[in-house]
Order: structure tokens, then C-alpha cells, then sequence
């Protein structure tokens, strides 16, 4: 195991119910009477990208309008809004990493591990989220970046993260990937990496097959995981992560890791 290849929504900070919010903001400022809640986001985030998902939408609801050059510009100015209240939102406010991840990235810089990121979202919302967390000069922390700037084909396609594995230098098989969502997971398998998944709120009932381990989080010290099943540690941490990476590379089907109190789809449920 060579490097740690890490989605950002969902996985490094639950971001989803800020660009919920930056998206609804967007619909008031041009005057759409839209207004997502979270059940319809939950379902809406099926379609990755922000202009995908609004087009998406959109279609839903008035099919003849939403055709042609003229719908995309529109998606786009829409967009542009959004991404500047989320930007803002994120940035001033800050939006907390989950549990784990502070730790592992440590972790994996003094073991000299390098991690990337692999992510469908706008370059200027990693600015924002990371910068908080890492100042200015955080993209030093990464040696790869894929985004949707590098990246137009939005998962489950697996081209962002064929991107980073090319960017890194790496076969898939020297590397982990971390996410939150049943697309997540489809991108990184399909590009051959093996995944860890670690549930948000808005995709704990998405469909996991295939996954290396399922757990609610990376846990800490201060914030343990439930057992899990042949492991004595309660987070997971670079030795935990080799472990499951060898039996993953050596073709040894891992027993499923399932926080028992988890509320999550088990790693081999029927999708
Ligand atoms: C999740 C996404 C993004 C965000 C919104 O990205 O699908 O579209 O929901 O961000 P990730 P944008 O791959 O990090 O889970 O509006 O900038 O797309
Ligand atoms: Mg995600």
C-alpha cells in the first residue's frame, strides 16, 4: 500500500447539507421559486456534479425548458452562485473533517505515505474546505489532486481517479481510496482501487457492494468506533488499513467490517 487517495464530500467533511443550503441560496438570488429539502437532496445527490444534478432537476420539472446551449449557460450562472455561497458558507464558517481523517493524514505524512484526493466538486470548494484546516498552502499536503476541473466525467465514471493514479505514478492495487457514496465506490472500483466507505447521512443507504471495509467513520481515540469484527483497535488507523489492503490484494474476500451498531448496508447486501 503506496498512497491514500481520498474523496472530499461526504469523506473528509460532511459537506453535503452546506452545498444543500449554498443551492438553495443560489435558487432565491435568481429568482427561481425552487427549494430543495433534504429528503429530495438525498436522492437528488444520486447525480454527482452540482450542474449535473441542477440540469438534472431541472429536466425533472420542466422538460421542454431545460434543452440546448442556452439551458447549460443558465446551469451554469445558477451554479456560479452557489458555488459562491458555499465558498463563503465553508470558508468563514469551516466545516469540521470527520473523525479520523486529521489522524490518518498525520499518520500517513510521518510514514512518508503520500494521500491524494479524488473528488467531483468545484476546485474553489476545496480551496475553502481545506484551506481552513490546512492554510494557504495545503495542496502541498497532496500529492495528487483530481477535481472537477481535471475531471469533467463525474462518478461513477472512474476518470478522476484514473487521473490521480496517473498523476501519482501508482497501479490501483498500491492504493486505498476513501468514500462516502454508492457512485464514490463505483468510480474507485472501476478504475481498480481498493475502497473504504465511510457513510454520510445522506448516503448511508446507498448500495456498498464490493467495498474493502464499511465503516460509520475512521475513528479516534477521542471517538472510537464500535468493536469491529477481528480487529481490537476502534479506529482505523495505517496498520489496520495495510492489514485489510493485503487480504484485498490477495484476493482473500475480508470479512465484512461492520460496526455492529451501524446502520448501514453490510458490505455484501443484495443492491
Ligand atoms: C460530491 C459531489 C459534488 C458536490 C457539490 O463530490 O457530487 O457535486 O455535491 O459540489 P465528491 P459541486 O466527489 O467530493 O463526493 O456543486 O461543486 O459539484
Ligand atoms: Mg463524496
Amino acid at each position: 500500500m503506496q498512497a491514500l487517495i481520498f474523496d472530499v464530500d461526504g469523506t473528509l467533511a460532511d459537506t453535503e447539507t452546506a452545498h444543500l443550503h449554498a443551492f438553495n441560496a443560489a435558487f432565491a438570488d435568481a429568482g427561481l421559486d425552487w427549494c430543495w429539502d433534504e429528503a429530495l437532496y438525498t436522492r437528488l445527490l444520486k447525480v454527482a456534479g452540482g450542474k449535473e444534478r441542477l440540469l438534472h432537476y431541472w429536466r425533472m420539472i420542466e422538460r421542454e425548458e431545460a434543452e440546448g446551449a442556452k439551458a447549460w449557460e443558465f446551469v451554469e450562472a445558477v451554479h456560479a452562485l452557489k458555488t459562491r455561497h458555499y465558498t463563503e458558507r465553508v470558508r468563514d464558517g469551516g466545516l469540521p473533517l470527520r473523525p479520523g481523517i486529521a489522524r490518518l493524514l498525520d499518520e500517513a505524512r510521518a510514514a512518508g505515505m503520500r494521500v491524494a484526493i479524488a473528488t467531483t466538486t468545484t476546485p474553489a470548494n476545496l480551496d475553502a474546505l481545506l484551506q481552513v484546516h490546512f492554510g494557504a498552502t495545503w495542496r502541498t499536503r497532496f500529492a495528487a489532486i483530481g477535481d472537477a476541473a481535471t475531471s469533467p466525467a463525474k462518478k461513477p465514471a472512474p476518470d478522476v481517479y484514473r487521473d490521480v493514479l496517473e498523476q501519482l505514478g501508482l497501479p490501483a492495487v498500491a492504493c486505498v481510496a476513501f468514500e462516502d457514496s454508492g457512485n464514490g465506490l463505483l468510480a474507485a472500483r472501476a478504475a481498480g482501487i481498493p475502497t473504504v466507505v465511510t457513510p454520510s447521512g445522506y448516503t448511508a443507504h446507498d448500495c456498498f457492494d464490493g467495498a474493502l471495509a464499511v465503516v460509520p467513520h475512521l475513528g479516534d481515540p477521542q471517538t472510537p468506533l464500535q468493536p469491529l469484527r477481528g480487529e481490537a483497535q476502534r479506529w482505523v488507523d495505517l496498520a489496520m488499513l495495510r492489514r485489510w489492503h493485503r487480504h484485498a490484494t490477495r484476493t482473500i474476500e475480508p470479512a465484512s467490517f461492520e460496526a455492529p451498531d451501524a446502520a448501514l448496508s453490510p458490505v455484501n447486501s443484495p443492491c
